[in-house]
């Protein structure tokens, strides 16, 4: 790691986001700690919407800086940390993920999860 700043992942153990974000941290080799967070209760705590207003998950905290959306996430764990690449650099690679995500996002995350 860079630095020695705490990680803590906030999300909820259903949620394939939250998924997404611990495989990322774990490819990287990161260690972390998690809070859980139910983002359908209606008791969601007043401090983790200070933190993601849309109350959602995840959010990924890394000393004082708070980020939420989980492509933003995996861009900050890529480029904050030492370890593996998630990325590839080649330009039709990286474009082949964001197509991929998009997709995913756009047409897969409705059918496949809700
Ligand atoms: N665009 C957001 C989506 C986050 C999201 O929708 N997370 C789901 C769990 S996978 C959630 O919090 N759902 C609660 C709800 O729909 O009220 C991201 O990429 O993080």
């Amino acid at each position: 790691m860079k630095n020695e700043k705490s990680v803590v992942l906030r999300g909820y153990q259903f949620s394939v986001c939250n998924r997404i974000a611990r495989v990322a941290l774990h490819e990287k080799g990161i260690p972390y700690e998690t809070e859980e967070i139910d983002p359908f209760a209606a008791d969601i705590p007043k401090d983790y919407l200070k933190r993601h207003p849309f109350r959602r998950v995840p959010v990924l905290s890394h000393g004082e800086f708070d980020v939420y959306e989980t492509p933003a996430i995996l861009r900050y764990i890529d480029a904050a940390f030492e370890g593996p690449d998630l990325m590839p650099v080649e330009a039709e690679a990286l474009t082949r993920v964001a197509q991929v995500v998009s997709i995913v996002d756009s047409c897969g995350y409705r059918p496949m999860v809700r």
